[in-house]
């Protein structure tokens, strides 16, 4: 395979053609580099310490009739700027402006109502295309119309209410755009974050707070200006040159000489990984993509395709003081590797008091425990379906279905319809030797039983609802469908080939031509932004007709809050009420400013500030608020802070109300008030 002229191209997107094009031409696979930086912006390896998005505090949490917690959670996709590469910015689109977005952490039986805002621009400012979005809870057994399905379409300036019933065992989940043909695109440019599900069982076992770290990993390939680049080579892949975990290039981290837990989640569009530590020594492999394993993996190297998650232990104890250990990367059959794709992040053993509290700082667990999936067997399957994943011409099929043919069919072709609770075995077939593919399937786990008619890796055996479907290989899975009906996805997730079109659904416990009261797209339908939201874990209401996307220049400043009366001081209590809170480790310190706070009557209103944050996030951005006393809290915009702490927002002219104070919030949860001078 060789990248073409025209290919390289295409990277770095519209606004860059020209430039890229003349300067770098990419003439192969074996180029040294994807990306176009100069060298002084060129990343070096460990010289950033690994950032930790902060934890989502909930909006509000109340008691339902069965005496658990229900949390309200809002969430706002927003375009915003992050500091990846040395002395530039690259524009990105984030939840809450994070790259990766914030992290959720529940527990289980806890239901959770996530307002999931759109604020971005109309169209992808690099790409062009439309931005509507559809969040998909990756590892939840959502309800069709809370899954994400792609054509779920939350348009700009609305919000949707997603449902999360937190039933399931404790695993690591995650939230990521899936949006139909641009899921690609829109997870590369940051949308996309961690979710924890707590229990008891786990809580029990393994090591909890600031020992149970998320590794969020993927690639990249930037401009010249730090801007990302694009290159899918014709819908094959995306491969990238730089390593990011957490949104920072080949990062490090401080450890003490104790047992770690890490959430490894392969967010990357298209590579897949083999992690091994430099050292050679196992990790011990606890958790897989539906929760813990039966019992703990000692495991030296692992495949790790996009959207799979592993949970490993790493026991530092016994390294000396000052050894530094690498997570690595050994590579797969159809990446294209750079100089640095072979380096993940480093781990640094240090001498600070060692911290024991808590499950597993010192001894490694062996047996955890059992679930449902892994408890079945294949006898008690009632039916065996084969699919095929290939190539046709320029499309990729699953099951020889795309998902243009789901849409032109009006939602209704499926390509199975097992019955509530059916067991099955799925059997996949990638009888390439070109490309693999990491097959996900909604609204179940399963359990691998076996790959080329051999047992499933080591790592495989625990509940699962990715499978790495490697070249030449045919893969025999076993699920329980259930406990929804409906219509769920089923599609790779390298993404290009989700995109281009290798997509199909299933139907579970009624036929698809019959009215379905989940139905994906019309059983739930978005709102305007600010409208009141439906009582969490209740039905959700109709919504009135939605406005045009057009009209949310203006929505955006009228939008109102369903918030108590703002104390005008932006005292703790306005803040919980009006706006979404996020926490932050206690080291890290966000100091936010008001440097302009302008209203032209009838014209404009001006907002500017700084935003100072001691440790390494990648980008934020700030909401504003107008508390004028005796006026109900109204949020009237949001601003990205940019790579210098620096943020500014701007109405078009028109907003007549008169707004004399007003509040500034960062998503990394530092406040400001201020007195606006009106002119
Ligand atoms: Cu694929």
């Amino acid at each position: 395979m060789s990248v073409s002229r025209r290919q390289a191209l295409q990277i770095g997107g519209v606004g860059v053609i020209g430039a890229l094009g003349l300067a770098v031409p990419l003439s192969s696979v074996d180029a040294k580099s994807a990306s176009q930086l100069d060298a002084r912006n060129m990343p070096k390896l460990y010289q950033r310490t690994l950032p930790i998005p902060p934890v989502l505090a909930p909006k509000s949490t109340t008691v339902g009739a069965d005496g658990k917690k229900v949390h309200l959670y809002q969430i706002e996709q927003t375009a915003c700027m992050g500091n990846i590469v040395p002395g530039l910015s690259t524009p990105l689109l984030g939840y809450n402006g994070l790259v990766p977005g914030p992290t959720i952490k529940v527990n289980q039986g806890e239901r959770i109502t996530l307002e999931m805002d759109n604020i971005l621009p109309l169209f992808h400012p690099q790409w062009g295309y439309r931005l509507d979005t559809s969040t998909h809870l990756h590892g939840s057994a959502s309800l069709p119309q809370y899954d994400g399905y792609a054509n779920d379409l939350t348009g700009r300036g609305l919000c949707k209410d997603y449902e999360y019933p937190n039933h399931q065992p404790a695993r690591t989940l995650w939230y990521h755009d899936h949006a139909v043909h641009n899921t690609a695109q829109s997870v590369y440019s940051g949308l996309a974050g961690q979710y924890h599900l707590h229990d008891e069982a786990e809580r029990n076992l393994l090591p909890q707070g600031k020992f149970d770290v998320p590794l969020t990993i993927s690639d990249a390939m930037f401009a010249r200006n730090g801007s990302l680049g694009y290159n899918d080579n014709t819908h094959s892949g995306l491969w990238g040159d730089i390593i990011l975990v957490n949104g920072a290039p080949w990062p490090v981290m401080k450890v003490q000489r104790r047992i770690y837990r890490f959430r490894i989640l392969n967010a990357s569009i298209s590579r897949s990984y083999r992690f091994q530590l430099s050292t050679g020594d196992p990790v011990t492999m606890v958790g897989t993509d539906g929760g813990l394993m039966p019992s703990a993996q000692q495991v030296t190297s692992w495949r790790q395709a996009g959207a799979e998650r592993y949970e490993i232990l790493i026991d530092f104890s016994k390294y000396p003081v000052g050894k530094r250990v690498e997570l690595r990367n050994l590579s797969n059959k159809n990446n294209v590797d750079y100089d640095y794709t072979g380096r993940i992040m480093a781990f640094d053993v240090t001498g600070d008091p060692v911290d024991t509290s808590g499950p597993a700082a010192k001894v490694m667990p062996t047996l955890l425990t059992g679930s449902h999936v892994m408890n079945l067997t294949p006898s008690q399957s009632v039916k065996t379906r084969r699919m095929r994943l290939k190539r046709d011409g320029d499309i990729w099929t699953i099951g020889g279905m795309t998902w243009d043919e789901v849409m032109k069919s009006g939602y209704k072709k499926v390509l199975a319809d097992p019955d509530l609770n059916d067991i099955e075995i799925w059997e996949f077939e990638n009888s390439s030797g070109g490309w693999f593919h990491p097959l996900h399937i909604h609204l179940v786990d399963f359990k691998v039983l076996s790959r080329n008619g051999r047992p499933p890796f080591p790592y495989e055996q625990g509940p699962k609802d990715v499978v790495y479907v490697g070249e030449g290989e045919t893969v025999r899975l076993l699920m329980q469908f259930g406990p929804h009906r409906g219509r769920y996805m089923i599609h790779c997730h390298n993404l290009p080939h989700e995109d281009h079109d290798m997509m199909g659904q299933f139907s579970v416990g009624y036929d698809p031509n019959d009215a379905d009261p989940n139905d994906p797209i019309e059983a739930v339908k978005p709102h305007p932004i600010g409208e009141v939201v439906p009582v969490p874990g209740g039905a959700a209401a109709d919504e009135e007709e939605t406005p045009t996307s057009e009209t949310t220049a203006t929505a955006e400043a009228t939008a109102t809050q369903t918030a108590q009366p703002t104390q005008p001081s932006g005292s703790s209590a306005a803040t919980e009420t009006a706006a979404p809170v996020t926490t932050q480790p206690a080291d890290q310190k966000d100091v936010v400013t008001i440097t302009t706070a302008r209203h032209r009557l009838n014209k404009d209103i001006t907002f500017a500030g700084t935003s100072r944050y001691s440790g390494t996030a990648t980008s934020a951005n700030v909401v504003l608020y107008d508390v004028t006393p005796g006026r109900t809290a109204t949020r009237i915009g949001t601003a990205s802070i940019n790579s210098l702490g620096n943020w500014t927002w701007t109405t078009k002219p028109g907003p007549s109300r008169q707004v004399t104070m007003v509040r500034a919030d960062s998503s990394r949860g530092g406040t400001a008030t201020a007195s606006v001078r009106t002119d």
